[in-house]
């Protein structure tokens, strides 16, 4: 297999191969399955998708744009018949329109619809409009026809930004208008593109959608929280936080938790997939996660407010963290208990976690509020 990216270089079939191996083991599928997800990204018969744009800033397509070696979106759109997507395609005005009819027509009953960004219902949707129709009207007629319906990004799963309080446009998710289609959320501002990518591929591969959670996020990308794999776990659990940015801690690589890292209740796969295909992530990088993949947490919390720890100390099978070497800090448990303590007394929990015990090169945080 020789396809070119979007800057005219060529993906081999090893990059291929190498792909199909990370989705079937993103998906959990045994080794062997590769082979029959590469057979069925090759096949004859390509799945119409029909993507509709909202809301949003469009980071979901760009992220996608942006991966490399080789490139997510390239496999992707070899693998699809992209019908209409009003970023990418070249045509424009009627030719559009004439494009997603025909393909709502000629392939009804049979096309995968992918939603990117959220539907205005206040004032009979009248906030967003394309061809003259709302969004409202464009989403009840696309996913009429739909085999399945994706709902790309924050947005278009849970109204995503523009559903933060006041939420002047009564902007929603598409879960919330069509109840007659399945429905896979793959939320995250913008999600990871190899989730859209293990979906369709799975679904091409098993003519089935994944299984999901209760918030109809697919299980192989959702099922798990970020701080389970997270870099700075062994920091949380001895109890090393960052106190303030560029603080000796923030430098250092502490855990963020304490900046108001939300990872301990954000299920995503951020910290094992990462983005852009150079390994990183926005805690990589220093940022606390603001929970992104989460419609409780997203855009309804203040970046640093912390959140509560359900699960304070480590699980069994990780490595024990030794603070005895450097003879000082807390031990794992004490410090998952006060963490507990932190995150249950939210609001009142910053005085309680100002008292966590902090390895000496921290420094005391003047920002009382984050600390
Ligand atoms: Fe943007 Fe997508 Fe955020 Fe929303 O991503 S990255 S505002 S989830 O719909 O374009
Ligand atoms: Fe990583 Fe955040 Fe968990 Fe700390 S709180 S270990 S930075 S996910
Ligand atoms: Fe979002 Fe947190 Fe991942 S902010 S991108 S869920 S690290």
């Amino acid at each position: 297999m020789k396809e070119r990216d979007g800057w005219g270089r060529e993906v081999s079939r090893r990059d291929f191969m190498r792909v199909c191996v990370t989705v079937s083991a993103a998906l959990g599928l045994p080794f062997g399955m590769a082979g029959r997800i590469a057979e069925a990204a090759m096949a004859d018969g390509r799945p119409a998708v029909i993507w509709l744009h909202f809301q949003e800033c469009t980071g979901c397509s760009e992220s996608l744009l942006r991966a490399s070696h080789p490139t997510v979106a390239t496999l992707l759109l070899e693998m699809i018949s992209l019908d209409y997507h009003e970023t990418l395609m070249a045509g424009a005005g009627h030719q559009a329109e004439a494009a997603l009819h025909a393909s709502m027509q000629g392939n009804k009953g049979k096309y995968l619809l992918v939603v990117e960004g959220a539907i205005p219902t206040r004032q009979d949707g009248i906030y967003c409009k394309v061809a003259g129709k709302t969004a409202l009207e464009s989403l009840q007629e696309a996913a009429a026809g739909a085999q399945a319906i994706i709902a790309i990004g924050s947005c278009a799963s849970f109204g995503g930004i523009q559903a933060a309080a006041p939420n002047p446009t009564g902007a929603v998710g598409v879960g919330d208008i069509i109840k007659d289609k399945p429905i896979v959320n793959l939320p995250g501002c913008p999600p990871n593109p190899y989730s859209l990518l293990s979906t369709i591929l799975y679904f091409t591969t098993f003519n089935k959608l994944p299984e999901l959670d209760a918030k109809g996020r697919p299980l192989f990308a959702y099922g798990r929280k970020l701080h389970e794999h997270c870099e700075r776990r062994p920091h949380f659990d001895a109890g090393r936080f960052a106190q303030a940015f560029g603080d000796e801690g923030h430098r250092q690589g502490y855990c963020l938790y304490k900046l108001g890292c939300k990872g301990p209740a954000t299920y995503a796969n951020c910290s094992v997939n990462r983005f852009n295909d150079i390994g990183v992530w926005p805690v990589s990088v220093g940022h606390p996660c603001i929970g992104c993949t989460e419609q409780a947490l997203l855009f309804n919390t203040a970046i640093a407010d912390k959140v509560q720890i359900h699960e304070p100390t480590p699980f069994d099978s990780y490595a024990p963290v030794d603070l005895k070497e450097k003879g000082k800090g807390p031990d794992p448990l004490t410090t998952g208990i006060v963490g507990l303590a932190a995150g249950t007394a939210l609001g009142a929990g910053a005085m309680v976690a100002r008292r966590l015990p902090v390895d000496s090169g921290t420094q005391e945080n003047d920002h009382g509020a984050a600390d």
